[in-house]
């Protein structure tokens, strides 16, 4: 096996993925198949332990090969670089996608108009993750943050009708984006009417959950490439109201002492 530098070799032929349901973790499968890494295995585990993982690695200058995703505050800690895809298995640039129940328009019509309306971009999502990273509580990250933008926040809530306490359950999978999304449209709601909850669930049953009612939304859709099977899946039984962050992106990352470029170079 004469992999570029040997890298097989030195990681055990392991690329340290997250847990098993994440869209990245389907995608980091197909990518041994597109680029006929018949050596390699994905390890399960979780966001967390990855990005231990990682630590550790780059404390010891160790190669490690890790799924990874943007935007991410490990960006910012560690010198890191994605593997180029030229095979396009991790889809590119992608966005996240506002999901809500059927229903939700004819019950809670201000709710409805607020999820149609959410929108922000990579720059004020990091300024919520930083906060939470650094040990605020998210949910006090993200009052800080609504405070913080106000004429954001006004667009957001343009035209749409206050509610009268009526609840909102919203979903989420324990992601910093999606920690950090969720509690800034939570905090928005609940600042116009409604009674919020939040409720942290894995990713199939966040789609399920919105698709069957028990839930009435999510921000947390990533598309088209990474949630795609989930998507699909419930696309009948969901109003899917488009974008509400562009420019994410996945890949597999590493600290950018390993000498490797591409996910050709991993055969
Ligand atoms: N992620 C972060 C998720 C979506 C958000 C890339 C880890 C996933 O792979 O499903």
């Amino acid at each position: 096996n004469e992999n570029a530098n040997g890298i097989g070799a030195q990681t055990d032929y392991k690329i340290i993925g997250i847990e098993p349901g994440a869209g990245i973790m389907a995608q980091a499968k197909n990518s041994l198949t597109d680029y006929g890494l018949d050596d390699w295995k994905i390890v399960e585990g979780s966001s967390a332990a990855m990005v231990a993982e990682l630590k550790k690695a780059i404390d010891n200058q160790k190669p490690i090969i890790v799924t990874g995703w943007s935007p991410h505050w490990m960006f910012q800690a560690f010198d890191l670089k994605y593997l180029d895809d030229p095979n396009n298995t991790f889809g590119g640039a992608e966005h996240i996608n506002t999901i809500v129940r059927k229903g939700l328009e004819q019950d809670a019509p201000g709710a409805y108009t607020i999820f149609d309306q959410f929108s922000w971009n990579i720059s004020d999502m990091e300024a919520v993750m930083v906060e939470v990273h650094k040990g605020m509580d998210p949910a006090e990250a993200a009052e800080k943050w609504v405070a913080a933008n106000p004429d954001k926040v006004a667009e957001w809530t343009n035209g749409a009708q206050s509610g009268n306490g009526e609840p909102i359950k919203l979903v989420y999978v324990a992601w910093d984006t999606e920690l950090a999304s969720t509690n800034v449209i939570g905090t928005v709601l609940r600042q116009n009417g409604y009674d919020v909850t939040l409720s942290q669930v894995e990713v199939g049953p966040m789609f399920a959950g919105v698709a069957n009612g028990s839930a009435d939304a999510m921000v947390a859709a990533w598309l088209p490439s990474t949630h795609l099977e989930y998507y699909n899946t419930y696309k009948k039984d969901i109003v899917d109201l488009g974008p509400n962050l562009q420019g994410t992106k996945n890949g597999l990352v590493v600290p950018k002492y390993v000498e490797i470029d591409s996910i050709d170079d991993l055969k």
